[in-house]
């Protein structure tokens, strides 16, 4: 059967749809191209690469998409959305740009989902592999120079492994997977704009065990357990002492060391990664590692150099005895708490805290203990600025900034020798900046601009 340019309809062109679109085509594959939004960012590429293939942008055109056999729907559009839900009871194929990738590549996957450590874990196994002589693909969710969508990965010369980052919007479109090695590290509460429930953001987290040949799970969290009662787990990580087989801490006189099934390995204190949730990710990163045959010592050998990622509890500077912390990666409260937690225990003084931003319906409540803890105040910023200080008033002082430059000025002000400035908004950054990267980088310049 000939392949009609109406027959697949990529939906959304951002840097997804764009992959989608140079992959399709270096396939030889027709297709035509959905947006709902007037002026998507990948237009002005799009119109100069693909001049002849049609382009419908605004309103979803219900009858166009009702007609196709197959929607490739973009991460930021959810599948409950009414025109594709309506594309799909109307018998129309759902799929997306991870469904593809797996369906075409030839080498192992590790597929890495869960609600904070993704990127660390990713780019931190990505480090492993290579001190192994592998040649890595790294992307999908990922952000940064170093990553790609993943089916821009299919057109680079072939790897011979693939190590993948999926938010659980790609997990939605993901039909089967079949990664050599698979996890999910955590699970908070994120995105509830978009899920109907917790369970429903947990279900779509699920999808990453579809075929997986090795599964590993953090004990800590039992939402990292697969649901399905056939699925091999073949290893896990968590912060306590490790079983046979297993991956975890011992306590000893200096401090905590990893540990492989009683075997100390690598003393925390040689790894340049800080904070317990870093330990845990370092142990994910080996368990994963592990469960695809990586050599130890060349793990270990990244794992004392991995630098850790801009823009996730990243130090910029200390001022007059303040240390200025860049944690704008910090999108959910779960990270927030983490971000607050660890770096509050290592300060002789208090936290003074930027946040806020869009909420994505989220429950600012539990962060109250750590705030209260270790946070003197906070400087809140950002459309849903008010439900962070609802949920704050009655722990700590509260005040508000006009935008991220005002905050940091104000921040400067208020903190004391022995203080910290952490930037952790818990919050999504699209009310004010392009990304969180943006966000980091407005907030690292007004840093650097303190006097
Ligand atoms: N949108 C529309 N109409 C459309 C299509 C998109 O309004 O027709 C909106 C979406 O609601 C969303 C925005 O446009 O707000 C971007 O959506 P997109 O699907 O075009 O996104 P991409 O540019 O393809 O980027 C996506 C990931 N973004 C999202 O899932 C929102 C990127 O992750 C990822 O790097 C990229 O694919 C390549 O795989 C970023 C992210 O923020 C880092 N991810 C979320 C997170 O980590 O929390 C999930
Ligand atoms: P993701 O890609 O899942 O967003 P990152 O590795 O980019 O995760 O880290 C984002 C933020 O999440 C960090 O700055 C930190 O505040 C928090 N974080 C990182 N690892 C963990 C973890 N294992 N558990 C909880 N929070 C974490």
């Amino acid at each position: 059967m000939t392949s009609l340019a109406t027959d697949r309809i990529i939906v959304g062109l951002g840097t997804t749809g764009l992959s989608c679109a140079r992959y399709l085509r270096a396939m030889g594959i027709e297709f035509q191209v959905v947006d709902s939004r007037q002026s998507p960012p990948g237009l002005s590429a799009f119109q100069q690469e693909f001049a002849d293939v049609p382009l419908t942008l605004g309103e979803f055109p219900q009858a166009l998409l009702n007609g196709a056999r197959e929607l490739i729907v973009s991460p930021g559009v959810s599948i409950a959305t009414p025109a594709i839900r309506k594309a799909r009871e109307a018998g129309v194929v759902i799929t997306g740009d991870i469904d593809m990738f797996s369906r075409r590549v030839k080498a192992p996957v590790v597929a890495v989902t869960g609600s904070n450590g993704k990127s660390t874990v990713v780019s931190l196994l990505a480090a492993m592999a290579r001190a192994a002589g592998l040649n890595v693909g790294l992307g999908g969710n990922l952000d940064g120079a170093e990553a790609a969508p993943a089916l821009d990965l299919l057109r680079q010369p072939p790897k011979d492994l693939y190590i993948l980052e999926l938010s659980s919007f790609q997990l939605e479109t993901t039909q089967s997977l079949n990664a050599e090695a698979a996890v999910i590290l955590n699970v908070s509460d994120d995105h509830m704009d978009r899920y109907e429930d917790k369970h429903a953001y947990e279900a779509a987290k699920q999808r990453i065990f579809l075929g997986a040949r090795h599964i590993v799970v953090n004990r800590d969290d039992g939402a990292s357990q697969p649901w399905h009662e056939a699925a091999r787990v073949v290893s896990s990580f968590g912060l306590n002492a490790p079983q046979a087989g297993e991956w975890g801490l011992v306590k000893s006189t200096d401090g905590y060391q990893l540990s492989h099934a009683g075997n100390l390995v690598l003393s925390a204190s040689e790894m340049r990664l800080a904070g317990r949730h870093n330990l845990a990710n370092a142990l994910a990163a080996l368990a994963l590692g592990e469960a695809i045959g990586l050599p130890v010592p060349a793990m270990l050998e990244a794992l004392r150099e991995f630098p850790g990622l801009p823009h996730r509890c990243q130090w910029l500077r200390n001022l007059r005895g303040v240390d200025y912390y860049n944690d704008s990666k910090g999108t959910n409260v779960g990270a927030s708490i983490v971000a607050i937690e660890s770096l509050g225990e290592m300060l002789k003084g208090k936290l003074v805290l930027i946040a806020g931003g869009i909420d994505k319906e989220a429950d600012f409540s539990i962060m109250k203990p750590v705030v209260r803890q270790f946070v003197k105040l906070a400087i809140l910023i950002g459309r849903d600025a008010r439900h962070l200080a609802a949920a704050f008033k009655d722990s700590i002082e509260i005040t508000f900034a006009a935008n991220l430059t005002e905050a940091v000025k104000i921040a400067a002000m208020q903190a004391r020798e022995g203080d910290a400035v952490l930037l952790s908004p818990a919050c999504a950054s699209y009310d004010m900046f392009s990304d969180f990267t943006h966000r980091g980088r407005v907030f690292a310049e007004a840093v650097e601009g303190l006097q």
